[in-house]
């Protein structure tokens, strides 16, 4: 064993770990030191099955050759140039790939480092878009409760998670949320979209009547919320948004960084719902999660609008210094080259139903309370110890780690979300896995 993987605990001390029970962590820490395809090995020599592509990004699988031979050759190559007032070759091919493949009518890509980054991009620029066309009256965001848009102040505005928000005082002004959609009472065990709850988009109809359609810039919701705990549009509500948006001049956000690139089993949440929102947010399987890249997707009159002025001036006063990093952009193509070879943004469409009965087979199993799933996503719900709640899941979490299988919980749902190279066999394994800890934990 190399040096670098032996690691005791006074050496974990300096970081200070994203979204992590650090103490906890540190006194029993869980380390990975390889992967390839779905598997990861941990320090100590074990092989762990990943059911959740990592955080949700990696959905061509680990260490795939066409990824890192891309990433090394450009390393070597151009490893930098800057990203304001200079190109470089490949970040134009890449921006042209991505679009060949988007919805039709989002022609243009703007580069970001994350989904968090991607998120403020697409919240700036609709605000820009409406003042550029003499409106800038609209400058309010709507979000939703229980959604999730990163963690940078514009993000944690229009998103709904509590947690994620009440520590960090005023976030943004000018914001309001529709409610989320999640209605166990009425849709548990549902099996894909479920059929109760489409008129819940009607609340954008009473906001726009509390605020004036004038004052609204844009709404923002994911297709199908993922880390609040897998929470699926009703049938028709994304329809219905995008018509109450249309009437009412307001744009519609898709934050697509977990359903874009395949999850679904199409490429985009906006392809598997026939719903073209105005701009689309990506990150994570862009680059399959090996490089940090975002990318928002734009319509033509949204950019168009922007293209006014002298010629000289800089159009959107925004960007990273790594937008469109060579790097990044390399591992990009090599990931949509992979995609490409074997068929992988619609492979979820293929396995969604053998994906859909394994799950639904935990129905009946100790604390299952609820079964969600849709695509290449699963969620399975567990009752919360009373008075503790997260405590199950996370036992769970633990129990799977130590098992052989990575799973995600947030609150006291486990998700699921594996590379979409998944086999059957494998799937079969996940949920053997799983059967067996909701059995062996309280
Ligand atoms: N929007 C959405 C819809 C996301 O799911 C982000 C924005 C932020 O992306 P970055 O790259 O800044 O993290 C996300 C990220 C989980 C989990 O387990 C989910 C995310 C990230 C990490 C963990 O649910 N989603
Ligand atoms: N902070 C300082 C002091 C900077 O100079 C810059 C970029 O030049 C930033 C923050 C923003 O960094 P990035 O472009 O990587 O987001």
């Amino acid at each position: 064993m190399s040096n670098r993987l032996k690691v005791t605990p006074n050496d974990l001390s300096a970081f200070w770990m994203p979204f992590t029970a650090n103490r906890q962590f540190k006194q029993a820490p869980r380390m990975f030191v390889s992967a390839k395809d779905m598997h990861y090995t941990t320090s100590d020599g074990r092989k762990v099955l990943d059911g959740t592509a990592g955080l949700w990004c990696v959905n061509a699988g680990h260490c795939r050759p066409k990824i890192t031979e891309a990433i090394q050759s450009q390393a070597a190559e151009l490893d930098y140039a800057p990203a304001f007032q200079m190109g470089h070759p490949i970040v134009f091919e890449l921006a042209n790939r991505l679009v060949d493949i988007a919805p039709k009518g989002m022609d243009h890509v703007f580069f970001t480092n994350s989904g968090s980054e991607s998120v403020e991009t697409a919240l700036k620029m609709a605000i820009a878009y409406h003042r550029v066309k003499g409106e800038g009256s609209r400058t309010r965001l709507i979000g939703r409760e229980r959604g999730y848009h990163g963690v940078n102040f514009g993000g944690i505005s229009v998103g709904g998670i509590v947690t994620n928000r009440k520590m960090f005082g005023t976030l943004l002004g000018g914001v309001d949320h529709l409610p989320h959609t999640h209605l166990p009472e009425k849709n548990a065990f549902s099996k894909g979209v479920p059929e109760h709850g489409a008129e819940l988009a009607n609340e954008l109809e009473r906001l726009v009547t509390l605020h004036d359609a004038s004052t609204i810039a844009a709404v923002i919701v994911e297709p199908v919320a993922g880390s609040t705990g897998v929470i699926l549009p009703p049938k028709g509500y994304l329809q219905k948004l995008r018509e109450i948006c249309t009437k009412h001049g307001i744009l519609l956000i898709f934050d697509e960084v977990i359903t874009g690139f395949g999850r679904l089993g199409a490429p985009f949440a906006a392809d598997y719902f026939g719903v073209t929102p105005d701009i689309m947010t990506t990150a994570k399987g862009v680059s399959n999660g090996v490089i940090p890249m975002g990318a928002v997707f734009v319509k033509k009159e949204i950019h168009d609008a922007f293209m006014t002025g002298p010629e000289h001036m800089i159009e959107f006063f925004h960007g990273y210094t790594y937008s469109g990093n060579p790097i990044a952009c390399a591992a990009a193509l090599g990931t949509l080259d992979t995609y490409k070879e074997e068929g992988l943004l619609t492979r979820g469409e293929e396995l969604a139903p053998y994906w859909e009965d394994a799950l639904h087979s935990l129905k009946g199993e100790p604390h299952v309370i609820d079964i969600r799933n849709i695509g290449l996503i699963g969620a399975i719900e567990l009752a919360p110890i009373a008075g503790s709640p997260t405590k199950r899941a996370f036992s769970a979490f633990v129990k799977a780690f130590e098992r052989g299988a990575l799973i995600r919980t947030t609150g006291d749902i486990i998700a699921l979300s594996p590379p979409l190279i998944i086999t059957k066999g494998q799937i079969n394994e996940l949920i053997d896995h799983v059967r067996d800890v909701l059995r062996s934990i309280d």
